[in-house]
């Protein structure tokens, strides 16, 4: 006997990978381990493995613009995800078809800089992608890197962290999710524990902060771990769970692929 099984269409809009660390592979194959039906409509196509990026040749907004509408007029999309996006002609196209098309679930990476040092955005794009897609976001996801890029504050402090997720509310983000990644909070796990570092990851809605940890783990292993959390997060609203829900679980798979990784290459390996 056969059966089918109706799937959650998640869309992620993002940038080439080539060696599948990051970018639109990670989110397929993320979406993908959730259950969710993946497509992609690819931004640029970038020239990069595990030790570097090399360069990038970018799509046009018209090549941008027909991949996403030939998956929306053909697929319920239920969830959208952007990465990737190096041009003020991409974002605009993205930022217009957000607003023709209702995406029912859309999530922000505001990607800027590769782990290597590669800048993924310029600066007048940047301020494009907050002017116009941030208002637009059910969240965005930047790292600690990317919340001082985009809010001008240094961080150096959980009241650094606590006011760079205030400029970007006053930006118009409707919710702020800065990943701990790059910030260790020193913390203790139980008060007859060993002492941990953690890595935790704060969401700033509507007046309150979310803490979510983990355990920091000291590796390398940490290519595509953005790409990841962000499709994860994703996913898993697409599946119904709440936004504070859908982060618990999507930072407890990303910390678990971190544990995990298959130490791929001669660089930053791929999480998974
Ligand atoms: O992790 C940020 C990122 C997103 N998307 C693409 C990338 C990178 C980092 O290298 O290459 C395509």
């Amino acid at each position: 006997m056969t059966s089918t099984r109706k799937k959650l269409v998640c869309l992620t809009i993002a940038g080439l990978d080539p060696s599948g660390g990051a970018g639109v592979i990670a989110d397929v194959r993320t979406f993908d381990a959730f259950g969710c039906f993946p497509t992609a409509a690819v931004t640029s196509v970038t020239f990069q493995n595990t030790t570097g990026v090399f360069g990038a040749v970018h799509q046009s907004g018209e090549s941008v613009r027909s991949q996403v509408e030939a998956v929306l007029d053909d697929l319920d999309v239920a969830a959208v995800k952007t990465g990737m996006l190096p041009t003020r002609e991409i974002i605009e196209v993205v930022a217009d078809l957000a607003r023709e098309r209702r995406f029912p679930i859309f999530v922000v990476d505001p990607v800027v800089r590769s782990t290597s040092g590669y800048d993924l955005i310029d600066d007048a794009a940047l301020k494009v992608l907050v002017e116009q897609l941030f208002p637009l976001a059910d969240i965005i996801t930047p790292n600690i890197p990317e919340a001082e890029r985009i809010s001008g504050v240094a961080i150096e402090s959980i009241e650094d962290i606590r006011d760079a997720a205030g400029v970007m509310l006053d930006m118009g983000a409707r919710s702020v999710l800065i990943k701990g990644g790059h910030f260790l909070d020193a913390g203790t796990k139980g008060r007859n524990e060993k002492s941990s570092t953690l890595a935790v990851d704060r969401l700033f809605h509507g007046g309150e902060i979310r803490e979510f940890s983990g355990e920091y783990i000291d590796t390398t292993a940490t290519h595509g771990t953005g790409c990841t959390l962000a499709s994860a997060i994703v996913a898993n609203m697409a599946l119904g769970r709440d936004m504070g829900e859908a982060i618990a679980v999507s930072k407890k798979f990303v910390t678990n692929a971190i544990r995990t990784a298959p130490m791929l290459g001669h660089g930053n390996s791929p999480i998974r």
